[in-house]
């Protein structure tokens, strides 16, 4: 599907992308680990997330797909794919074998920290040396998700250590940050990290109805996640916007705890509230909630039902939606949308 031209995104199966053209192919991210991998062409950067793809998802291959010539490049064990204009990277790292905790007599830092440090730090690198100053869009996929250790939860030590290695890059730590999902991956698996990078500057965007998450109190954590709710960017002939992990989250508070239906529909409304704020930003924007590709996170494959019904009732029987398990990064989180839409631009004459 090509709305307009420059980046876009496809959801299709293993066998669908092994027979299609690759040579537009920007990256690929699969979520079965490795065993939907495909490999039509070793330069192809796959993040291989492991969150279990639930039942009636056929689709299971993200496709980033950009219509200009692109060469593909590794930096330490960043895999990256560029055009003149856009980088997708990925990077995965196994924690406590490649990322010792450091030594006693050393600051108590989790394996995950150290991951997470080695990580960014690498994808920071990698933007500055191809030339990509601006991050649009991360994904972070961390075992266990939820876990404490070292005395506290490890989404809290992703969030310190991402914020660490950005300040010490000197990146934006609010307003200029890219937007994200953090979700929870198989306990064996590495923590995954892939991104989206422009040379052009986009646009960041809040959501009217929540607290930024970069201001968000200390209750969350000592270090705020720092992402943006969306990104905007304009391309030639377009616009593409990337929505970040949304969910039941109004000011800074999860409502309707326990209520799979009622989080769902707000998490929905989140995502309308930050479509109209994309078209009030963009002048002659027109996104949909109906035509966007979305990536819904189910933390109890129990109730994948009622979560297709609203969504089904909210974005009508043709739109792209693809179904993971997926911890959240809240305990009383049930569910979270991430999306992402391109459109034509109507420029006055
Ligand atoms: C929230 O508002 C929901 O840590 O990068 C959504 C998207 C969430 C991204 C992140 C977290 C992140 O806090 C959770």
């Amino acid at each position: 599907m090509r709305a307009s031209p420059g980046l876009h995104l496809d959801y299709v199966s293993p066998a669908e992308y092994r027979t299609a053209r690759w040579g537009d192919v920007l990256g690929v991210a699969t979520f079965n680990g490795a065993a939907d991998s495909p490999s039509a062409a070793a330069e192809i950067p796959v993040a291989q997330v492991s969150t279990p793809v639930l039942p009636g998802t056929g689709h299971v291959c993200e496709v980033w797909r950009c219509d200009t010539p692109a060469t593909s490049g590794r930096r330490e064990r960043v895999r990256f794919r560029s055009t003149a204009d856009m980088l997708f990277g990925c990077i995965a790292l196994t924690e406590a074998t490649e990322c010792p905790a450091p030594a006693a007599g050393a600051p108590q830092h989790s394996a995950l920290h150290e991951a997470t440090t080695q990580a960014y730090r690498q994808m920071c690198a990698t933007l500055d040396a191809e030339r990509y100053p601006h991050l649009l869009r991360v994904w972070n996929y961390l075992p266990d998700i939820n876990r404490d250790s070292h005395g506290t939860e490890r989404y809290r030590q992703f969030n310190s250590a991402r914020q660490q290695v950005l300040r010490e890059c000197g990146r934006a730590l609010t307003g200029n940050v890219p937007a994200a999902s953090a979700l929870g991956a198989a306990s064996d698996s590495p923590l995954v990290v892939y991104f989206l990078a422009a040379r052009t500057a986009p646009t960041f965007l809040e959501n009217p109805r929540q607290v930024s998450a970069y201001h968000y109190p200390r209750q969350y954590g000592s270090h705020s996640p720092l992402f943006s709710r969306a990104t905007l960017l304009r391309q030639s002939g377009g616009l593409a916007l990337f929505i970040s992990g949304t969910a039941s989250i109004v000011g800074h508070t999860s409502l309707h705890v326990g209520d799979t239906v009622a989080q769902t529909r707000e998490t929905l409304a989140n995502i309308e509230a930050l479509l109209a704020e994309a078209n009030r930003v963009a002048h002659g924007a027109r996104f949909e909630l109906g035509a966007l590709a979305c990536k819904v996170y189910v933390r109890r494959p129990a109730d994948l039902p009622v979560i297709k019904a609203e969504l089904a009732a909210a974005l009508g029987a043709g739109a792209r939606v693809i179904y993971l398990q997926a911890d959240i990064c809240r305990q009383d989180l049930l569910v979270e949308i991430e999306a992402a839409g391109m459109c034509p631009l109507h420029t006055a004459a």
